[in-house]
């Protein structure tokens, strides 16, 4: 089984609905019983549900098929047969349910719990004693149930996170996210030390929470598949702010910041318009003054440089995230249309 998987195809089946019954009522001393036969129940439906304690699909890798119940078949007496029961696959927030044969989107699971029906179950069929009629006072036929709807849905998700740490291979972008968040990343001294994305819960002074996803390095090229390629910067298309990570011991600070944009630009979905703060991380690797004549060349007033092994300059995090958070905000409030 994969460790992260963020797009999957499944196929989902609904039950068919039960097939009502032919029956007549017999009792003692009463020969002759009109038809009682119930109705069947109807199939199950499947659903798709968000759920916040999941963060990815690699849990619907093993099973592909997804079967709701079947509707049960009515009885003499009246009797009606039960409902098939329901199915609910569980999905993380931020899946995005399309079918796959058309390509429509049928929901966009955002937020916790929201969920969406993807299959219908049949109908129950009616029992003989539906059909009794001033000319058929004896029907001796039912209907079967309906059969389920059955189709191939796409689960695509992309993570909901707040922030996004972007920045080259080993710039210490997992670093970060383990100092300020409880999130426990892999983080060693090579380059694509984290291959699926990581999420981690900032906790502010206020008492609210941001959502920090840390993904994989990006190289130049990128966008033509070099390194791990661009398919993760999907799990940062909704975030509301980017923090760039940079690597202060690296030369041409300014350079690799023109390289991160240009292939969030190639990716494409506004990336680099989005509010950001530039991190100059690992400064107890570098003398003051080179430091210094780094940044001037970076031509950026939104910049902190700090160091995540020995927390320098770390305290200021907080009220730079707090202050993205209310720009994204602010940013993202619809305009009024004239
Ligand atoms: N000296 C120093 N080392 C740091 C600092 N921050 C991170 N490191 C080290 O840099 C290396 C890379 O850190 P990671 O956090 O794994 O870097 P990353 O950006 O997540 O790397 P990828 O996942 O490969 O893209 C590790 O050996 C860290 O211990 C820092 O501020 N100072
Ligand atoms: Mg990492």
């Amino acid at each position: 089984m994969p460790k992260f998987t963020d797009t999957i195809t499944i196929r989902v089946k609904a039950g068919h609905g039960g097939r009502g019954s032919v029956s007549f009522h017999r009792e003692k001393f009463i020969p002759k019983g009109g038809p009682d036969g119930g109705d069947g129940g109807r199939g199950g439906n499947v659903y798709v549900q968000a759920d916040s304690a999941l963060y990815n699909l690699s849990h619907l890798f093993k099973d592909r098929t997804y079967k709701a119940g079947n509707g049960g078949p009515g009885s003499g007496n009246n009797k009606h047969g039960g409902a098939g029961a329901d199915l609910v696959v569980r999905v993380p927030p931020g899946t995005q349910v399309l079918e796959e044969e058309t390509g429509r989107m049928i929901a966009d699971l955002t937020a916790d719990a929201s969920r969406c029906m993807v299959v219908e179950g049949g109908i129950g069929g009616r029992g003989n004693a539906f059909f009794k009629s001033p000319t058929n006072q004896t029907p001796r036929f039912s209907q079967p149930g309906t059969p389920g709807q059955e189709k191939r849905i796409v689960l695509s998700l992309k993570l909901i996170a707040d922030i996004g740490l972007v920045g080259l291979p080993n710039a210490g972008k997992s670093t970060i996210l383990s100092r300020i968040t409880k999130a426990r990343p892999k983080i060693a001294d090579y380059p694509f030390t984290t291959l699926v994305p990581n999420l981690g819960v900032v906790r502010l002074g206020d008492g609210s929470a941001y959502r920090i996803a840390d993904i994989p390095g990006i190289i130049e090229g990128a966008h033509r598949g070099l390194g791990l390629g661009l398919s993760f910067l999907r799990h940062i298309e909704r975030v509301r702010a980017v923090l760039f990570v940079l690597d202060a011991t690296l030369d041409d600070l300014d350079y690799n910041m023109e390289l991160l944009r240009s292939e969030l630009d190639s990716y494409g979905g506004g990336l680099t318009s989005k509010p950001y703060y530039i991190i100059v991380n690992k400064t107890d690797l570098i003398d003051k003054s080179a430091l210094a004549e780094k940044i001037k060349k970076l031509h950026d007033a939104r910049i902190l440089t700090m160091s995540a092994l020995t927390g320098e300059n770390m305290e200021r995090l907080p009220a730079i995230l707090e202050s993205l958070m209310e720009t994204g905000r602010a940013e993202k409030k619809p305009h009024q249309t004239r």
